[in-house]
């Protein structure tokens, strides 16, 4: 990447942001895109969410991939691109791609820069003779990975961590059809989803006693104010995870506990107390309702492992 380059993309990022906060805010209820927790700080903080004692779901899925892989591997088959959305760390990758046979290249795709280059770095590391394709990308808009892996065969998607369950379920369908007309023809996905189980461990996963997901949530105020000329008082807002039973997803909240005003790139936000701004929806899924989105945008189920407790699963799809 070039300096000029990374400096356009910064700069169409910023813009993107403040349209995003001006538009959220302006309407009711309140609310701002998820994808925006994820600046430095933020993805920090998300590790350390990761390693939480309450937040099942990452070594959940790690310790099914682990413990499925040589099974996993046999039913995705020889030699492939993997392209991963979102890839955090890149450690599930190296997970993964340890068990693969023969795969011929990696491309992580993702809108966080820094978080982009350390999954790249550490892929790298670990298997020095793969070719490593980063791709600075929004997935949550259109996007073409065309010609970017384009010389090797068999295209394996990989789509970990539940972040499918940011998605509405109508943009659910809409990401996994883009990804299915942007990976090769017999393309797979290998994608995690989280299941519903019981409010209480759901809210715990969504409301630490430590305090880090309150943190993970206040920093997007934070970020507004750093990088969209707001001026957001953090100590007005506070964290709050709700289990929405009716769409089976866990909501999170920035509560204002007082009313009063706040100005985002020179325009005026007035709230009331206890009127929240609703940063991000996290569906969690029965087998059933997982299987009929991936039908309905075009993915064959081939296989779902699972845990045990049946906490998390992990699906293996064919286009
Ligand atoms: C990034 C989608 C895996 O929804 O569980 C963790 C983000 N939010 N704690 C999730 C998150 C609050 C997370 N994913």
């Amino acid at each position: 990447m070039s300096g000029a380059f990374r400096r356009d993309a910064a700069t169409a990022q910023a813009e993107a942001l403040r349209a995003d906060a001006l538009a959220g805010l302006a309407g009711t209820p309140k609310t701002l895109p998820c994808k925006w927790l994820y600046d430095a700080e933020g993805c920090r903080l998300f590790e350390a969410i990761t390693r939480l004692p309450e937040y099942y779901p990452t070594r959940t899925e790690v310790r099914i991939l682990e413990e499925s892989g040589q099974d996993i591997a046999d039913a995705i088959g020889p030699s492939a691109a993997v392209v991963e959305f979102g890839p955090g760390t890149g450690a599930k990758a190296v997970q993964l791609l340890g068990a693969l046979e023969a795969p011929a290249a990696y491309l992580p795709v993702d809108i966080a820069a820094e978080w982009l280059e350390e999954a790249a770095a550490r892929v790298s590391a670990a298997f020095p003779g793969l070719k490593v394709r980063p791709v600075v990308a929004d997935f949550t808009l259109p996007f073409d990975l065309a010609g970017r892996a384009a010389g090797s065969r068999t295209h394996l998607g990989f789509f970990p961590g539940s972040t499918i369950g940011n998605f509405e379920p109508k943009e659910a369908v809409a990401f996994l059809r883009r990804a299915r007309a942007s990976l090769r023809p017999g393309a797979r996905l290998l994608l995690g989803a989280d299941l519903v189980k019981e409010a209480a461990i759901l809210e715990a996963a969504y409301d630490d006693p430590a305090g880090v997901t309150a943190a993970f949530n206040l920093n997007l105020l934070a970020r507004l104010n750093r990088e969209a000329g707001a001026d957001f008082d953090l100590s007005a807002f506070r964290h709050e995870a709700r289990w929405n039973a009716r769409l089976e997803r866990i909501e999170m909240h920035l509560v204002s506990q007082r009313a009063h005003s706040v100005m985002v790139a020179e325009h005026r936000f007035r709230f009331e107390a206890g009127e929240s701004i609703h940063t991000e929806s996290s569906h969690k899924y029965r087998p059933d309702r997982l299987r009929a989105l991936a039908e309905s945008a075009g993915w064959r189920p081939l296989k779902m492992w699972s845990d045990p407790e049946g906490l998390f699963s992990v699906w293996l799809l064919e286009s």
